[in-house]
């Protein structure tokens, strides 16, 4: 099989232009921006639109200063995402905006002198690239050998245009990397979704408690300003977690687990629960399925049996068990949201999902609620066509619980082997930095080599735009318009996202792009409207609003019209699941040949000299996309790396010196890292922020700045029912030199 080779090519010229960056800085986050303004700015007219600085995507209103040009982003009173209040990345998010290092104009590699290159392009011309790329792989091999990999807003046009080009191949890392398997667990149990925004009813409850989810690093907007005032109400915050997390600081009990057992820990709870009588016996009886089963298979699971695991006393097992049981119904056991953890996580996600049945706060106020969401047609289109195949014909039957497609699956699919008859040819990439995102970055390039077509739509020269055939630059979320925002929350809530300004440079929005590329493509009938206002005021007129008015709104609320948002205690409830019940015992896990009822398994521990590498996330940074941000780097330039000073002693380590990392592949990491002691990590684990330990030159801010977790993620744990990729097995040891290039491994 021909290959092409793809060098990574370094983005170099094209920096047209000296944007003005009147002090890009940290001001906006300050808010000391504030006192500089003129009273005439803060009367500039508003312009409505959604963050996409992550995916909570809280509703805000862009201000523009004297000048015309952004001047600040301000949460929305009226969205529930966020209460008229944006967290610092949020506010922080006018960077994107104002960063010099943006992409600025098409790009096409080519080959001079025996060198790849990437040579300026003009719109019109990378499309035809892309254009006779797509036709050549459609007739060659059929559309269904291109796969979209996208994550964020510009991804519903794209996926229009692949299904209208005929392929169903469109995944995102959200998926099979993040909240997969609670979505796959809670469906099981509950035949419904957790969904984003999580369905949790943590403003009304008396007891949440987070496993290993880390709420207030985590800065999901809504949910902590819902965790705050739980607390001030004085609910009891119980949380899991083998580091002290800021949410573990606020926590009556914190359980500082031995990593990867949980599932012992949730299975001694069920016992506690079941053999203390102390579960919502009249919600089990009236709404489970498969409680005798449970019962039995629970009885062996004592917390006598969990300590020898977990390291987690008896007592403290009871004596939570005993808390969550007071508060009931109005108990979270949160159900977490990246949970691709140890390979077995649909199952441990499960025992998450049946413990909130015994408590009964499914549905119930101070449990989890049930949301709404208005539905909005789409533009009308012809019928997309059939397409031939299914990304599960090629995976052989595994993971067929999968609700979405796998972005890991589509790497093996592209990767050529023997054993399978179609493989994927070309991948178009939006908003999604795979290099970054998806671990085990050898089997990334691998896949990435065999391609025929790699086109990336990004705003930044990010590592994966590196080895892109065609660079498309999309404009950022302050310079354009975007699909409705369409949540399902307490009541159905639309928020519209408009151009605050022009785009800068020559960047284009992904509707546009979208539109254009499907015109190249002879797919124009896909494609019958002049502009996106089109299309959203058409849309809007379907549910009673229109796009005239959303421009001075911003934000609407709709009326609930389909059922209460908690149960009723006199009515009877059938469930979307094969019994029609909440399903403690899973018929559908077992008809697929899994554990009906959760097992624990054993996880590998770090061999001698070698630490477990724990991640997470900053309160002001969002995973790989904001490490240049120059808003963002002000506060925190690089991760560090949180060292036990247990740990620290044993190897003569200076707080702040900086080290390199090794894992248990041999796999160095490219840059150093900054120590820090901290009691707050235990002894036989690492911790660092995800995001940093950038190798792209062009990002200026964030080159070299902190390592990689994700370059040491090489040891992949596939969860066997929907295929998500289990991140925290992998093990690094220290090293004190920086090791010789030779070691370096990439
Ligand atoms: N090692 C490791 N891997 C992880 C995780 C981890 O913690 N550790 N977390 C996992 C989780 S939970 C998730 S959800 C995923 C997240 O995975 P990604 O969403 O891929 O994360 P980012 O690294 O932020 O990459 C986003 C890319 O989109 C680009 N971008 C930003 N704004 C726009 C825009 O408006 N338009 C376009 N076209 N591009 C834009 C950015 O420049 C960047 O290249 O990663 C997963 N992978
Ligand atoms: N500021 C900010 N907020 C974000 C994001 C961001 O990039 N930046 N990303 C958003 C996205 S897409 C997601 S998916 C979420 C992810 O956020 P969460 O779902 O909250 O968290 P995880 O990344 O799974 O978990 C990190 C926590 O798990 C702990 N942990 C590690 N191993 C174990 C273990 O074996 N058992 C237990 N019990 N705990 C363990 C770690 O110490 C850490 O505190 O964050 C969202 N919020
Ligand atoms: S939580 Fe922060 S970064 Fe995420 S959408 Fe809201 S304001 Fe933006
Ligand atoms: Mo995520």
């Amino acid at each position: 099989m021909k290959t092409t080779r793809r060098n990574f090519i370094k983005i170099s010229g094209a920096a047209l232009g000296t944007a003005t960056l009147a002090g890009a800085t940290f001001d906006w986050v300050s808010g000391s921006a504030l006192n500089k303004v003129s009273p005439s700015a803060l009367q500039a007219i508003r312009t409505p639109t959604y963050c996409e600085v992550c995916f909570w995507k809280c509703a805000g209103w862009v201000t523009k200063n004297d000048d015309g040009d952004i001047w600040k982003v301000e949460g929305h009173n009226d969205d529930p995402h966020c209460n008229g209040r944006l967290c610092p990345r949020g506010t922080g998010g006018v960077g994107m905006y104002y960063d010099k290092d943006r992409l600025k104009h098409p790009l096409i590699r080519v080959e001079e002198n025996g060198k790849q290159i990437f040579r300026k392009a003009t719109w019109p011309e990378a499309f035809r690239v892309i254009g006779d790329k797509m036709r050549t792989i459609a007739e060659k091999h059929g559309p269904e050998c291109v796969a979209l990999f996208t994550h964020g807003s510009g991804g519903k046009f794209l996926g229009h245009l692949l299904k209208a080009y005929g392929s169903p191949h469109i995944t995102a890392p959200s998926f099979a990397q993040c909240r997969g398997p609670r979505e796959v667990a809670f469906y099981a149990t509950y035949g419904e979704g957790v969904l984003s925004p999580e369905r949790t009813d943590i403003r009304d409850t008396k007891c949440l408690v987070l496993i290993g989810s880390h709420l207030g690093e985590n800065m999901h907007n809504g949910q902590v300003q819902e965790m705050s005032q739980a607390i001030d109400k004085g609910a009891t915050i119980i949380t899991v977690d083998p580091r002290f997390s800021t949410a573990a600081s606020k926590s009556k009990h914190w359980l500082p687990i031995k990593p990867a057992t949980d599932m012992a820990l949730l299975l001694a709870w069920m016992n506690v629960l079941i053999s203390e009588g102390w579960y919502d016996k009249e919600y089990v009886e009236k709404n489970t399925y498969g409680f005798d089963q449970l019962k039995a298979h629970v009885q062996p699971f004592t917390p006598e049996w969990a300590y020898g695991i977990t390291t987690i006393e008896p007592k403290a097992i009871r004596d939570t068990a005993r808390e969550m049981a007071n508060a009931s119904p109005a108990v979270i056991v949160h159900p977490g949201r990246h949970v691709t953890w140890y390979g077995d996580d649909t199952q441990r996600l499960r025992a998450v999902a049946i413990l909130n049945a015994l408590l009964g706060s499914w549905g119930r106020r101070g449990g989890f609620y049930n949301p709404e969401r208005i539905s909005i047609p789409d533009f009308p289109h012809p019928p997309y066509p059939k397409s031939k195949k299914s990304y599960l014909d090629a995976l052989d039957g595994k993971y067929s619980l999968a609700t979405e497609v796998i972005s890991n699956g589509i790497c093996e699919m592209t990767t050529p082997s023997p054993e399978r008859d179609c493989n994927i040819k070309g991948w178009i990439v939006n908003g999604t930095n795979l290099i970054h995102t998806l671990p085990d970055q050898e089997a990334t390039l691998k896949a990435i080599e065999a391609l025929e077509m790699l086109v990336v739509i990004d705003t930044m020269p990010m590592e994966i735009t590196g080895y892109a055939d065609v660079v498309l630059p999309e404009c950022t979320y302050l310079e354009r318009y975007d699909a409705i925002r369409n949540s399902p929350h307490r009541e159905p809530v639309l928020s519209l996202r408009m151009p605050a300004v022009k785009p800068k440079y020559n960047s284009k929005p992904g509707w546009w792009i979208a539109k254009q590329l499907g015109t190249e493509m002879g797919l124009e009938k896909y494609f019958p409207y002049k502009n996106i206002e089109e299309v959203l005021d058409w849309q809007l007129k379907q549910v009673g609003s229109s796009l005239e008015e959303m421009k001075k709104t911003g934000v609407k609320k709709f009326k609930r019209e389909y059922d209460d948002l908690y149960f009723a205690d006199s009515q009877e409830y059938e469930f979307n699941t094969n019994t029609g019940k909440i399903e403690l015992y899973s018929t559908e896990m077992a008809a697929a040949g899994f554990d009906p009822l959760p097992q624990y398994t054993e996880h590998e521990q770090p061999p001698a000299g070698f630490y477990r590498l724990n991640y997470g996330r900053s309160p002001v940074h969002t995973f790989s996309r904001t490490a240049n941000n120059p808003n963002l780097t002000d506060i925190m330039p690089e991760n560090d790396l949180w060292v036990n000073p247990r740990v620290a002693k044993q190897w003569e380590l200076k707080n702040g010196q900086y080290v390199w990392l090794k894992n248990q592949d041999g796999i160095v990491s490219d840059f150093s890292i900054k120590v820090r002691f901290t009691e707050r990590i235990r002894w036989d684990s690492v911790y660092m922020v995800h995001g940093f330990g950038h190798g792209a030159k062009k990002l200026t801010r964030a080159f070299g700045k902190g390592a990689s977790d994700t370059q040491m993620i090489s040891n992949v744990k596939v969860d066997p029912v929907m295929g998500g990729t289990g991140m925290r097995s992998n093990f690094v040891t220290i090293l004190l030199e920086k090791p010789n290039e030779k070691e370096v491994t990439s």
